[in-house]
């Protein structure tokens, strides 16, 4: 095969609502294109893109899958397009944000009877954050309930004016098999064999005039582009030359303001190759784009790294899997310049070199040797040994750090614990792996709690991991809920408070002596200790004994067994024995006076406070704003955007447990929320006896 150009070169994600179609529609393009020799379906489990068990198994997509064809332009033009299929449901939207950041351009699949949903309109605000042209495709016109008309409308309510029909369907519902192409006045007849071919024929005389309306609208649209076609538009009527259209088309879209929209039956495949055609034609190739923006080594100052074929090499990597037998392949794109296997590059994440293997283009789990990756071009490349998602590879002569995906924050934790206990090592190395396929699961091993965190998107994000772990690599765990981790400080100062460690059982004694001072500090400020000792009354030599007895409590705990923060202890006072005193003794000393002092100085329990930020549909407001009361939440601010509501609130982490579950089932699975950990504050006095008690039902327990 002939070189690609970067000029033939399309890169589409496929995103939208969970269930509207987008595998089944790459299933089409991969058949209609010649990849593949039949259609595969997601019920049967045999489609390109599910390939792993758990899509199989749940017949949903859970990875994006990197896919490719060609496709010839009205031109003769072979051009090369770069698919990424996305999966819908929320909980694996970081799939999404990866796929939209290597991507010119988002086909939005719209299901034709549920029209938006909230996985449209998530899927829309995403393609602002990284700059996507977008393209809607209305989808499932052969069901009996398709409404297109109204699926229009609300894509216009929700998304503005310059939403362009390019066609509408002669015969939607169970025999849907033509359209009316506005933008060509083309009658589209498709056959029935799954193969998407289709007839182009003259539009009938009794849809012409319907036609002839939405030809108009798809014109004025397109005007409105550009002043001195507009007024042509309305003074010479509908005479826009071919290049006219050709030229508002695109630049409509290239700046994010005009949304072209299609007709298809992705499970009969039709309509899949005009749409081809049109991204061939319309869509933006690398070459178009602006350029990225990135930073030197060592820099914050941003740079242009603009898309030369013949520049530096320079790619990003989006995304890593780990295949049995390959081991782990990273898929990337490639910014500037061309890349080969044996090429050398730098990672300026870790300052080290890669050496690229071999690259491999993509089609779900098969793959192509490739002898290059071109500017523009998305491709794999197995055996890197120290690159992840999120790093840029560079040429040793210019490197360049690009700017990162920004994966959403974990709104679900578990605790999790070997069910073998000898299984600890290899769990870490599991979970380790995991999370390098998966950069929104993340892992943490809290100290203070001795447990091992697991946090993701959702209940069902959590579950596909504990279930991948299982099949993947044989182990099993049982889960918790997390401790939460509180912390203990103080109100009032304590001018006063002494202890003296005494012991006298034959042999040596032990004897400490101290007198403390202990303040609280501002919130954030950590802890500080003095030492006021004036002619030796505790020896220098025991002063550090006195600290590291203070730091050990500060660090187990005096009411509940959480870290202790943001006070002063003073030593100011004490004395000592010549022959029993010991480190040990002032240890124990300054321990036990900091424990009797911190009990006397109005203690409280500080509980982590989050910043939390909700949205969904609008008619759920009264139920997600009752419950966020009812979990201690604190509303400080709502949006709308479109029909969905965003609420900011602070909430505290101790009520939002099963927080993502319950929000999705008050709205019908269309609600979703971000957290981060915003300060601590003090726990409500009812709160903290219920603390107390139960931290003292668990100790007892444990004895
Ligand atoms: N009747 C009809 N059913 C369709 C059509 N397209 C998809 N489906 C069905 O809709 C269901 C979901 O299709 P998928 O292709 O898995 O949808 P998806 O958008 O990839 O779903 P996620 O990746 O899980 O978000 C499957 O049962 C498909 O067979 C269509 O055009 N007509
Ligand atoms: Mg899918």
């Amino acid at each position: 095969m002939a070189a690609i150009k970067p000029e033939n070169i399309r890169n589409i994600a496929l995103t939208g609502h969970g269930g509207s179609g987008k595998t089944t529609f790459a299933e089409g393009i991969l058949y209609a294109s010649g990849v593949t020799n039949r259609l595969g379906r997601v019920e049967e489990g045999n489609t390109v893109s599910d390939y792993h068990k758990d899509e199989i198994e749940k017949q949903i997509s859970i990875n994006s899958s990197l896919l490719n064809t060609f496709w010839k332009s009205s031109d003769g033009v072979d051009m090369k397009i770069n698919i990424i299929d996305t999966p819908g449901f929320m909980d694996f939207v970081g799939e999404v944000k990866s796929a939209l950041r290597v991507t010119d351009t988002a086909i939005i699949m719209v299901d034709a009877f549920k029209g938006i949903e909230v996985g449209t309109e998530s899927s829309f605000m995403m393609t602002n954050d990284y700059d996507n042209n977008v393209i809607f495709l209305i989808n499932k016109l052969d069901t009996e309930n398709a409404n297109f008309d109204h699926t229009v409308d609300q894509i216009k309510e929700s998304f503005g004016s310059r939403v362009a029909v390019v066609q509408f369907p002669v015969n939607a519902g169970e025999g849907f098999d033509s359209v009316i192409d506005v933008m060509r006045m083309k009658w589209l007849k498709f056959n029935n064999d799954g193969k998407g071919e289709y007839t182009e024929e003259e539009i009938p005389e009794q849809l012409m005039e319907k036609a002839k309306e939405y030809h108009k609208k798809f014109v004025e649209t397109i005007a409105e582009e550009d002043e001195e076609m507009l007024e042509k538009f309305f003074e010479e009527g509908e005479n826009l030359t071919d290049e006219e259209i050709d030229f508002g088309l695109k630049k409509g879209m290239r700046e994010k303001k005009l949304f072209p929209v299609f007709c298809i039956s992705a499970s009969k495949n039709i309509g899949t190759r005009d749409v081809l055609e049109f991204i061939s034609d319309y869509t933006e190739s690398p070459l178009d784009k602006e350029p990225e923006i990135g930073r030197r080594p060592n820099s914050q100052d941003p740079i242009e790294i603009p898309p030369k074929p013949d520049g530096e090499p320079t790619i990003f990597i989006f995304k890593t899997v780990s295949e049995k037998n390959i081991g782990e392949l990273s898929f990337f794109r490639v910014y500037s310049g061309k890349v080969q296997p044996g090429l050398d590059m730098i990672n300026e994440a870790n300052g080290k070199s890669e050496r690229l293997s071999q690259l491999y283009s993509m089609n779900g789990k098969d793959r192509k040797e490739m002898s290059e990756a071109v500017c523009g071009d998305i491709a794999g490349v197995v055996k890197l040994k120290d690159s992840h998602t999120n790093n840029t590879l560079s040429s040793k002569n210019y490197p360049v750090v690009l700017s990162e995906i920004r994966f959403p924050h974990p709104n679900m934790s578990l605790a999790i614990h070997a069910k073998n206990k000898g299984d600890d090592d290899k769990i870490a190395t599991a979970l380790h792996s995991l999370h390098e396929e998966d950069p929104t699961f993340l892992i943490e091993f809290n100290p203070e709690t001795s447990q091992t965190i697991i946090s993701g998107q959702g209940e069902i994000h959590l579950n596909t991991i504990l279930n991948r772990m299982k099949n993947k690599y044989n182990f099993e765990v049982d889960i918790s809920n997390p401790k939460i981790p509180y912390r203990e400080t103080i109100r009032s100062r304590i001018e006063d408070v002494e202890y003296k460690h005494k012991k006298q059982s034959g042999g040596r004694g032990q004897f400490g002596h101290v007198h403390l001072k202990i303040e609280p500090r501002e919130r954030g400020s950590g802890f500080e200790f003095a030492n006021a000792i004036v002619g030796g009354v505790v020896p220098g030599r025991f002063v550090p004994a006195v600290e590291k007895g203070l730091i050990e409590v500060l660090n187990s705990g005096v009411l509940i067994g959480c870290k202790v923060i943001d006070v002063k202890v003073t030593l100011f006072d004490g004395s000592y024995h010549n022959v029993d005193s010991d480190e040990i003794s002032f240890k124990i000393a300054a321990a036990q006076a900091f424990k009797k002092g911190f009990k006397e100085a109005h203690p409280v329990i500080l509980e982590p406070i989050y910043d939390v930020e909700i949205v969904f549909p609008e008619e759920f407001m009264g139920s997600v704003s009752g419950d966020v009361s009812s979990r201690r939440g604190r509303i400080q601010g709502m949006d709308v955007f479109g029909k969905l509501q965003k609420i900011t609130c602070q909430m505290p982490l101790s009520e939002m447990n099963d927080y993502s579950t319950k929000l999705r089932s008050m709205t019908q699975g269309r609600g979703y929320y971000d957290r981060k950990f915003s300060h601590y504050e003090d726990v409500p006095k009812e709160v903290e006896m219920k603390i107390i008690e139960e931290y003292e039902r668990e100790k007892a327990e444990a004895v």
